[in-house]
């Protein structure tokens, strides 16, 4: 596959409700497609990332002129035999994972359609349909979450999962249960604790919790490792994961006993796969985490989670929780039981809604091989 031209688009989608994190609370999402061409084949790409660096470095601005000005030139004009090929291509850039992730991924769609294979088998999937959970932001009221959790359990989601921080935690956690005394139920914390509130986290395994994500500091694995040891809830790292190795580190320190998998904050499929392996060969089980995705990220993310050792529901959910109108057709959409059917046609197995992505860009440019472009 010669890489002929890679398109970066900007299109900007409101959410259907806020999503409030222990950082900050967002109502509409500025999300960052790609598209690369490869001799009358296009694949797409989502880059996860989000509107301000307050959950990783990276942000769109960052994303978008490290594309424009180093990742898309490293490709551009290259003959590629598979996704993976983008790796070592890109390996000069240091960090920028999100954004690496997009072309790393378009280019495996493109691969999967080039040789009119589901993308999932591509990656060496084997489950025909995966289970899905929520993660349900901090709400305005106590009685807002239980209202929104009581809606997704009628819709058959098969894990909840609450955002949580100081001040909106074990209260939170004591009326779910008395409500829900046995779904499965876990917290992500987005590293709003310090290891200074260990007797209150502490207190968070009163209500068996499936797993408690990345309390502390977004880049820590050692003192995650202490705090591990002095509570029964299972810890489960996010943030903290950029890689193989990092996931290698973590397990081995005991800083976790569950991986959160997001292909953007990995660097894309090929180092998701390496992740996951080290996972699976250490008994520590994934899942595959979610950033709010359009269709196109969705799609992948469906895609990632048919590997063996996503054994745990992910969070990912129906088009409908995010989107009015979703950019693939059909919609991504989840059974009564609480599961995707991952699809079995050729590639992503969803199709691009291209005249909508038209009407909600606004931010567009076209790069080709052997035509430089002013940065912008
Ligand atoms: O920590 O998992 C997270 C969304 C944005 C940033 C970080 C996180 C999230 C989510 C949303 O939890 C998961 C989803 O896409 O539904
Ligand atoms: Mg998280």
């Amino acid at each position: 596959m010669k890489i002929e031209s890679i398109t970066l688009r900007e299109i900007q989608m409101p959410l259907v409700h806020f999503f409030e994190t222990s950082f900050v609370r967002i109502y509409s999402r500025r999300i960052f497609l790609v598209s690369v061409d490869c001799e009358g084949v296009r694949g797409w790409g989502e880059c996860v990332a989000g509107e301000d660096p307050f959950y990783s470095s990276e942000w769109i601005e960052s994303a978008w002129p490290t594309m424009t000005k180093y990742l898309a030139p490293a490709l551009l004009g290259k003959v590629v035999s598979q996704g993976r090929d983008a790796v070592a291509l890109m390996a000069r850039v240091r960090g920028h994972r999100m954004a690496k992730a997009a072309l790393e991924n378009a280019l495996w769609d493109a691969e999967a359609r080039a040789k009119q294979q589901p993308l999932w088998k591509l990656l060496g999937g084997t489950r025909t349909e995966i289970p899905c959970g929520v993660s349900i932001g901090i709400q305005d009221s106590h009685e807002q979450l239980l209202e929104k959790i009581e809606t997704e359990l009628n819709a058959g989601y098969r894990r909840i999962k609450v955002k949580c921080k100081p001040g909106w935690d074990v209260e939170v956690f004591g009326k779910i249960r008395d409500r829900w005394s046995d779904i499965l139920l876990s917290c992500d914390a987005n590293s709003a604790y310090t290891l200074e509130q260990m007797d209150h986290l502490k207190k968070f395994d009163r209500f068996n919790l499936l797993m408690i994500e990345q309390p502390l500091w977004h880049d820590d694995f050692y003192f995650h490792a202490q705090l591990q040891k002095k509570l029964k809830t299972s810890i489960c790292l996010d943030e903290a994961i950029h890689g193989a190795r990092d996931a290698q580190a973590a397990i081995e320190l005991g800083a976790c006993r569950i991986v959160n998998i997001k292909v953007g904050r990995v660097g894309g499929f090929s180092e998701a796969i390496a992740v996951h392996n080290v996972a699976l060969k250490n008994g520590i089980p994934v899942w595959c985490g979610g950033m709010l995705e359009s269709g196109i990220g969705r799609s992948h993310n469906i895609a990632l989670s048919t590997l063996k050792n996503f054994t745990l529901p992910g969070d990912v959910s129906a088009s409908r929780r995010y989107w009015k109108e979703d950019i693939i057709e059909p919609a991504v959409e989840v059974s009564a039981q609480g599961f995707i059917k991952v699809p079995e046609t050729a590639g992503r197995g969803f199709k691009i809604r291209t005249d909508l992505i038209e009407k909600l860009t606004v931010r567009k440019k076209i790069l080709r091989a052997g035509v430089s472009s002013a940065a912008d």
